[in-house]
């Protein structure tokens, strides 16, 4: 009985899991041993209460705009989402399983700091 029980709640809830997942790449749903990060845009820079990460364990990206629409992009994972000034922070978890020099950048055309927009961080 109670092994029917889990293999219901796993085919009943994965795939609503799975669709809150969609938008912007990685997850939404932040598991209690992340390790968060403070992300905010501005024009025209990253700014990061943290730059060192773990390897292994989820990274919790909890990203706002203080000026301007930016696109929140960490390269090498499926994260891309949008931030506009005004607009409640959003959080967008990634798991990396590389040591490394990773980096953020923006994938929204913002204006003349545009392409100098990205920041980097190291998973270790
Ligand atoms: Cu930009």
């Amino acid at each position: 009985m109670k092994r029917w029980l889990s293999v219901l709640a796993v085919t009943a809830v994965l795939p609503l899991v799975t669709s809150a997942c969609g938008q912007g790449g990685g997850s939404d749903a932040v598991p209690s041993n992340a390790q968060r990060v403070n992300v905010v845009a501005s024009d025209w820079k990253w700014t990061l209460d943290k730059t060192v990460f773990k390897a292994g364990v989820p990274v919790d990206f909890h990203v706002q705009s203080a000026e301007g629409v930016h696109g929140f992009n960490v390269v090498g994972t499926k994260i891309n989402v949008t931030v506009a000034e005004g607009k409640a922070p959003i959080d967008k978890v990634w798991t990396f399983t590389k040591p490394g020099t990773y980096t953020i950048r923006c994938s929204q055309y913002c204006g003349s700091g545009h392409d100098n927009m990205f920041v980097q961080f190291k998973v270790e």
